[in-house]
């Protein structure tokens, strides 16, 4: 009797692995591909096939404590490595998308213009208090929503698009950063010579959400977003974006990043080859100053302000120090002359 339940045991389950071999390597044969241009292309939704809209500035007025602020969701190619592009999902043909800066205080007036004609997308900002279910609501094709938030905590937050799957439309490019600048400022904002915006995120195989659920990144990068348009690249999430165009500074200035990981899914350790980060404040909050550290943290949709002086003329590169990430693009460039 033991025999035969076993034997049982043995025929159903080769009877059963046999058909898992069957079903995985049917799943092998459709689903887990190496990433080329032309296996993307089989990801790629009809309705976005042939489209590649141009990038479209944001618009963003001020008038008093009252912020307008009118993005677009479209979908437009992003090249995230050589000669790579990913028909991204993007707020405003960016990914990630615009840098936008508020005061604390502000009432932020937002506008989502959707311009995809087969998906629908929304805004969720880290930075606000609201009902998700009204306040990050999605936006259908073709259409406009506008929703109202005050912006009362400052801070370095990420705002994504909502819309499920979250993973997809995140890891499709939908992700950027809204700074809420302190009312009264950062203890050490007389000392800043510079300001950066700089940005990680990681993409996977396209649009395939087995891949962005289950596997490692494909590539992981930085980016870099202007805040003043005379000294800063403005770049999307590309391998090699800041070794090729790299940050530009000068011996003895301090230096500023706003700083934030959109993942989706990895974390950063954010690091700064050849020097220490004399003050931080995690998530860019004034009141979360920490002194001298070599490393830091920043999980998914984590943010933070970091300030360090770089004293001797070099090449410095800045990583998160997960060097698995590294060897998928996580690297940037701090070039040094001298005074
Ligand atoms: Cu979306």
């Amino acid at each position: 009797m033991q025999i035969s339940k076993r034997c049982f045991g043995l025929a159903t389950g080769l009877i059963l692995s046999t058909f898992m071999l069957y079903a995985c390597s049917n799943e092998t044969a459709e689903g887990i591909e190496s990433i080329s241009a032309e296996e993307n292309e089989v990801a790629v939704i009809t309705p976005h096939k042939d489209l590649n809209q141009l990038p479209v500035a944001p618009e963003i007025e001020r008038d008093g404590d009252d912020v307008f602020v009118k993005m677009t969701a479209q979908i437009t190619d992003i090249e995230i490595d050589k000669d790579y592009n990913y028909k991204a999902w993007t707020f405003n043909g960016e990914a990630p998308g615009p840098v936008i800066v508020v005061n604390e205080g502000d009432t932020i007036h937002y506008t989502l213009e959707n311009l995809d004609p087969a998906i629908p997308h929304s805004m969720d900002f880290h930075a606000v208090h609201t009902a998700p279910d009204t306040g990050f609501a999605d936006v259908a094709p073709n259409e406009e929503g506008t929703f109202v938030y005050q912006a009362n905590s400052p801070g370095v937050f990420m705002y994504h698009c909502g819309t499920d799957p979250v993973l997809s439309h995140i890891a499709n490019g939908m992700h950027g950063v809204i700074i809420v600048k302190p009312a009264d400022g950062y203890p050490t904002d007389d000392e800043i010579d510079r300001e950066f915006v700089i940005i990680q995120n990681e993409w996977y195989k396209y649009n395939d959400l087995n891949d962005m659920t289950n596997n490692e990144p494909s590539q992981v990068v930085f980016s870099s977003k202007a805040l003043n348009e005379e000294d800063q690249p403005n770049t999307d999430g590309t391998v090699g974006a800041l070794i090729d165009e790299p940050l530009q500074t000068k011996v003895g200035e301090k230096v500023r990043f706003y700083l934030a990981n959109m993942g989706p899914n990895e974390f950063s350790s954010f690091h700064v080859i050849g020097t220490i980060l004399d003050d931080v404040y995690i998530d860019g909050h004034p009141y979360n100053h920490n002194k001298g550290m070599q490393t830091v943290g920043l999980p998914a949709s984590g943010g933070a302000v970091i300030e360090f002086t770089l004293k001797e003329e070099g090449q410095y590169k800045f990583v998160t120090h997960q060097f698995n990430h590294v060897q998928k693009g996580a690297a940037g460039k701090i070039i040094v002359e001298g005074e």
